[in-house]
């Protein structure tokens, strides 16, 4: 099954109609790839890309690339995937709770207890950060900490909890950056419906009310939604991840409310008087044609991984190429997407940002028929082609192809490490690191206004339907005594840091 937009998807009310079981799936930052599609594929060197090129063009610098003056250098995580504490100080129930609690849901049964153990070992982790020198800490608020129930007054221990964390990041002079969701919905809410009903949309902007009452002191981003592609594609299209739902019409519904909970928090942030910059979280890859006849397989299945959300965003619009039944759609009756957006739902959708979040992982191929082709070696993370040109495409096409964008922060980018077992010598982790950062830095060498760079992730974690087997952290943990041990990319990325530029290999 291919990013959602799963080629074998077929439009359907029934989730169990769906022909594509769980174990079919490889998770992906933006969808799924299919298993089969997998067939080793060059590009089509005669037909033009929807945007970008395949081809390595450019050979890095022999000599240390400088970043902008006053860019940020963090590292991320999210609430579930580090917190741990998933009971404490009344915090109520998430989807992945009830998720993870599912026998064959999550790869060696774990859950989100205890995770890194962040949420009682957080002042040990910002300790770390600093000693690492990191300019900035990306991490998630849960939802359930604040409303355990997704709606009604606040829970002051979960609110406690995050103003303790943004002073003490304050104090020792690392920028918090807040996403306000990071895919723990309240459980009540998808009984509900969830994302696939729009009320969950209004129930997002008050909770996102509160919190910036709440933390008034955040001075790096906020952030509405993280990768809403993979929510709506992964937990509605694929049933990979919480929900675990497969239905194409809920999976649709679920791109478009939460875009409009994303801009009715916009709207809620710029009505706090909150301080900080607010954009959205996307993660966006380059699609390439693979093979003849691919390009428009290929312009309509780029709809699908970037335009669909791009577009509402940041002109107001839905592209009319995502949805239908010709290769690369998905496959769902436009009519569905039609029916679902309301007078002023665009203009809400595209409510004007102070940053873009881009959330960068790789690229996908398409061949003529829609289908996902492999490119490019993979990482243990069989969705990811690693293809670090497609870092620059992607800052630089979103500049080139949305004059309305306003500065960009690439708030995630990363790789797992070869083996489970965990390892502290993570030399592909630093070559990775290395090459995506002198695409940045290329990037802002050609005027792209490109401001922050965290790296996917602080910590190993739990890596959602992986559970801890995929270890994408700077810093190693071992997950029976919890211990901290930064692996050489920590180490090299601390000199990056401290120099303000990227090394050559
Ligand atoms: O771990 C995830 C993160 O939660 C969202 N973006 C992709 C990462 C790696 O899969």
């Amino acid at each position: 099954m291919r990013g959602v937009p799963d080629r074998t998807v077929r439009r359907t009310t029934s989730a169990s109609a769906l022909p594509v079981s769980r174990r079919d799936v490889l998770r992906l930052g933006g969808g799924a790839l299919a298993l089969g599609a997998l067939a080793a594929c060059t590009p089509d060197a005669g037909t033009p890309s929807p945007g970008a090129s395949a081809t390595p063009t450019w050979t890095p610098p022999a000599s240390p690339m400088r970043l902008p003056d006053g860019f940020v250098l963090g590292a991320a995580t999210s609430a579930f995937q580090v917190e741990g504490s998933t009971t404490a100080d009344g915090r109520g129930r998430s989807i992945w709770d009830t998720f993870a609690a599912q026998p064959g849901n999550v790869r060696g049964g774990a859950t989100g207890d205890p995770a890194a153990d962040h949420y009682r070992r957080w002042e040990q982790d910002v300790d770390l950060m600093a000693e690492l020198g990191l300019d900035g800490y990306r991490f998630s608020v849960a939802w359930p900490r604040i409303q355990p129930t997704g709606s009604g007054p606040v829970n002051p221990a979960g609110v406690d909890f995050y103003r303790r964390l943004v002073d003490r990041l304050l104090e020792r002079g690392i920028e918090p950056a807040v996403t306000l969701y990071h895919w723990d919905l309240p459980q009540p809410l998808q009984d509900r419906g969830g994302w696939a009903a729009r009320d969950t949309a209004s129930r997002f902007a008050d909770y996102a009310a509160l919190v910036f009452d709440a933390l008034p002191d955040v001075t790096g981003p906020w952030l509405t939604i993280n990768e809403p592609k993979t929510t709506a594609y992964v937990g509605y299209g694929s049933g990979y991840h919480a929900p675990g739902i497969r239905d194409v019409d809920q999976m649709v519904a679920a791109v478009h409310h939460q875009l409009l909970g994303h801009g009715l928090a916009v709207r809620a942030f710029r009505a706090s008087g909150a301080s900080g910059r607010v954009g959205i979280a996307l993660n966006l890859q380059p699609v390439y044609p693979a093979g003849e006849g691919a390009h428009e397989a290929a312009v309509r299945a780029d709809a699908v991984e970037n335009r669909l959300f791009l577009d509402p965003v940041l002109r107001g619009a839905y592209p009319d190429d995502a949805l239908g039944d010709l290769p690369g759609q998905i496959p769902a009756d436009p009519a569905v997407l039609d029916a679902l957006v309301q007078d002023g739902d665009l203009a809400t959708t595209s409510e004007p940002l102070d940053v873009l979040a881009i959330q960068y992982y790789g690229v996908t191929g398409v061949d003529s028929s829609g289908q996902n082709v492999q490119l490019y070696p993979t990482s243990d993370a069989p969705w990811q082609q690693i293809h670090p040109e497609g870092m620059y495409e992607t800052l630089v096409r979103v500049r080139d192809d949305y004059p309305t964008a306003p500065a960009l922060v690439v708030t995630e980018n990363g790789i797992p490490d070869r083996t489970p077992d965990g390892t502290t010598d993570d030399a592909e982790r630093v070559e990775f690191l290395r090459a995506h950062l002198q695409q940045v830095a290329r990037a802002a060498d050609d005027g792209v206004d490109v401001q922050a760079y965290y790296a996917w992730s602080l910590l190993d974690n739990f890596e959602w339907a992986e559970g801890l087997d995929q270890r994408w952290g700077l810093v190693h943990v071992d997950f029976a005594t919890q211990e901290r041990t930064p692996k050489a990319s920590a180490r090299w990325y601390a000199g990056v840091v401290a120099q303000r530029a990227v090394p050559p290999a």
